[in-house]
């Protein structure tokens, strides 16, 4: 609190002249008639006592108010004078009050309550010493602890709860979108198949329960759990990645008890480093859908839990996210192989959907902010033939090495433009110009038809193409046909066929395997069409992205092919990946018999079960002008926008 100066200088005055008095009293050396000539000149003889010549009054003027500037300016420069003029001005009046009603307040000279003030003078002196002592003796690192401390506290002040925020959400609204659980179709042999689909989902999921409960993942031939360092020591990724294909297939106990998991056991404060893209599109997406599907809380809280302690990985010159956090510790860094000093696409630019509703549900619009800056810095930035390079510098801002792929580094960027622009309903217009000048770009410089006449999207490397396609690139049908409505009219058509290529282009590169099941890369020299020609390309790790495309074919053109694909992929499935244990991926699709990699991918329950199952279902079960998809398979509502009000919390 201040004090105006106006207000200070009597009361000052007279302090001064009081002190004065006190000292010569109390130690006998300087009678109070020596303070004369401060205030009168008796030997003048010309003057009367009490008159003094201009010159002398001139004199006596400067002396005193150098005198008084003196003692001002030690009251107000001394260190931490502000204990000085607390201790005397501010409380002075008080222990005066006191000493009036005191024992000693018969003393109307005040010489107890000025020897108060005097002790209290020292006694805030040394108390100052001590104060400064005692900072000057700790170390660094405990001054920094006590910053961060009162850091804390000036937050949790400001949140006016002095708690954990995480359990302080804002109320939000819910209601349940349409179509989270579906009718069953009414053709019975559709249904028989649908059925099959759920029974496959309870096998990986049983296998899961009994013999990796709580791990990441299941090994289901050794039958044990299996932890990939994507998530660094987070655990119960399947439980996570598979809640919302459990709800959507009804079966609740099962959700039941992962929500219960999840309460008790879902923890995030786990000193290790986690793959930003792997834990925001498994987990905050697994844990998104949840809350949407069930309406459950706790679901919500442990996403914008999730979320908060991602952002830590934004903090780079760019704000180009880092590809590996810490999440104890929020530090940051780089891919340790391959990308150089780089982040990669298909990570950075695959967390807008989630970033917009952990915004949402969380009302901090940090999220949203966050992700809208990846735009930014690539909207600032030259792209060879209108080409998005799979590497960018987070520290500069420039490319890395002009390596541009629709599989692999590149794919969910391209799939999250479109969906930002469906889930915004629509009105997202940066997002959507991005996505089709992307397409068009890939569509110049990438795909191909082989001689053989099936269309691919080839990868480009600084200019050159190299014939080959992953099954990764697989999901562009679906995102393809997706997008087809909203492309300019005269581009609609073309799409959709576009589409319908690529997705016979992929169902070769199974049709032409021993097992029936996609190898991890397929290429288009050498003499091959759809064929992988190197061993490290054979392999089937339980993907789900030529299903996922089947799906979106057959619920935007109903052409009984793609079921009868799917259909052909569920066969494959359990003549070859199904094991006692779970299901497994295979080392070489052109082997006549599977040699196991004992390992259930959590996104093959979270993915390729949920596209088979809708391949099998009603149009209307998690509809498309209702959920989009996250890149994990994860359904988000569309955030519909009434045109009159700004509704955050209105769902539908
Ligand atoms: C999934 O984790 C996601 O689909 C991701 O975008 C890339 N592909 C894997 C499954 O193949």
């Amino acid at each position: 609190m201040g004090i105006s100066a106006a207000r200070l200088l009597p009361e000052f005055n007279l302090l001064f002249l009081f002190c004065c008095c006190r000292r010569t009293e109390k130690e006998g050396k300087m009678p109070v008639a020596t303070l004369l000539p401060f205030t009168a000149t008796p030997n003048r003889k010309s003057a009367s006592p009490t008159s003094f010549r201009l010159t002398e009054k001139f004199i006596l003027l400067l002396v005193f108010s150098a005198f008084i500037t003196l003692c001002f300016g030690a009251i107000f420069f001394l260190p931490d004078s502000s204990k000085l003029l607390s201790g005397v001005f501010f409380h002075s009046s008080a222990v005066e009050t006191n000493t009036r009603t005191g024992p000693d307040s018969s003393d109307s000279g005040s010489a107890g309550s000025e020897d108060r003030i005097l002790a209290k003078i020292r006694k805030d002196h040394e108390k100052a010493l001590l104060e400064a002592k005692d900072t000057l003796q700790k170390r660094t690192d405990e001054i920094q602890d006590d910053i961060l401390k009162d850091k804390e506290k000036v937050i949790k002040e400001a949140m006016g709860q002095g708690g954990n925020d995480i359990n302080n959400l804002p109320f939000v609204e819910y209601r349940r979108p349409p179509g989270a659980t579906g009718h069953e179709p009414l053709d019975p042999e559709t249904r028989e198949r649908r059925a099959k689909v759920k029974e496959m989902m309870k096998h990986a999921w049983d296998g899961y329960r009994r013999y990796a409960w709580g791990s990441n993942e299941l090994r289901p031939v050794s039958k044990q759990g299996h932890s990939s360092n994507l998530f660094g020591s987070i655990k119960g990724a399947t439980i996570v990645d598979a809640l919302d294909t459990l709800y959507i297939m009804e079966m609740f106990e099962e959700f039941d008890a992962a929500t219960d998991w999840v309460e008790k056991n879902l923890d995030f404060n786990v000193n290790s480093r986690v793959s930003v893209f792997e834990v925001n599109i498994r987990f905050v997406g697994g844990l998104l859908s949840a809350y949407y599907l069930s309406g459950k809380e706790v679901f919500r809280r442990k996403a914008v839990e999730l979320g908060e302690k991602l952002l830590p990985a934004f903090k780079t010159p760019t704000g180009i996210p880092w590809a590996l956090l810490n999440l104890k510790s929020g530090i940051g860094r780089k891919l340790a192989l391959g990308a150089g000093c780089s982040s990669i696409l298909a990570e950075y630019g695959t967390l807008h959907l989630e970033f917009i509703h952990l915004s949402r549900l969380s009302g901090n619009p940090e999220f949203g902010q966050k992700v809208m800056n990846i735009r930014k810095v690539l909207n600032r930035l030259d792209k060879p033939q209108g080409l998005y390079p799979n590497y960018l510098n987070p520290n500069s801002g420039q490319w890395g090495q002009h390596h541009v792929s629709v599989g692999g580094l590149g794919d969910s960027f391209y799939e999250y433009l479109l969906k930002a622009w469906l889930m915004s309903d629509k009105t997202d217009e940066e997002g959507k110009k991005m996505y089709y000048d992307a397409l068009q770009a890939i569509e110049t410089n990438l795909m191909r038809k082989s001689s053989g006449g099936l269309t691919y999207i080839a990868e480009w490397k600084g200019g050159l193409l190299e014939h080959k396609m992953g099954h990764l690139t697989c999901f562009a049908g679906g995102m393809i046909a997706l997008g087809a409505d909203g492309a300019p009219a005269d581009k609609t058509g073309h799409q959709m066929e576009q589409a319908a290529e690529i997705a016979r282009t992929c169902h070769e590169s199974y049709a032409r395997t021993a097992l029936k099941l996609g190898p991890e890369a397929f290429r288009f020299d050498g003499g091959v069409e759809a064929i992988a020609t190197r061993q490290n390309e054979k392999y089937f790790i339980l993907r789900p992205e030529v299903i996922e495309t089947y799906m979106y074919m057959w619920r935007f053109t109903h052409d009984p092919k793609y079921r009868e694909w799917g259909w052909e992929a569920v066969q494959a499935l359990e003549r070859h990946c199904k094991l006692e244990g779970g299901y497994s991926g295979v080392r070489d699709v052109y082997a006549s018999t599977p040699n196991h990699d004992d390992v259930q991918q959590s996104f093959y329950l979270a993915e390729t079960l949920k596209y088979l199952y809708l391949l099998f279902s009603d149009d209307d079960h998690l509809a498309f002008d209702h959920w989009v998809f996250n890149t994990e398979a994860h359904p988000l509502p569309v955030i519909r926008r009434d045109k009159t009000e700004a509704k955050p919390n209105q769902v539908e």
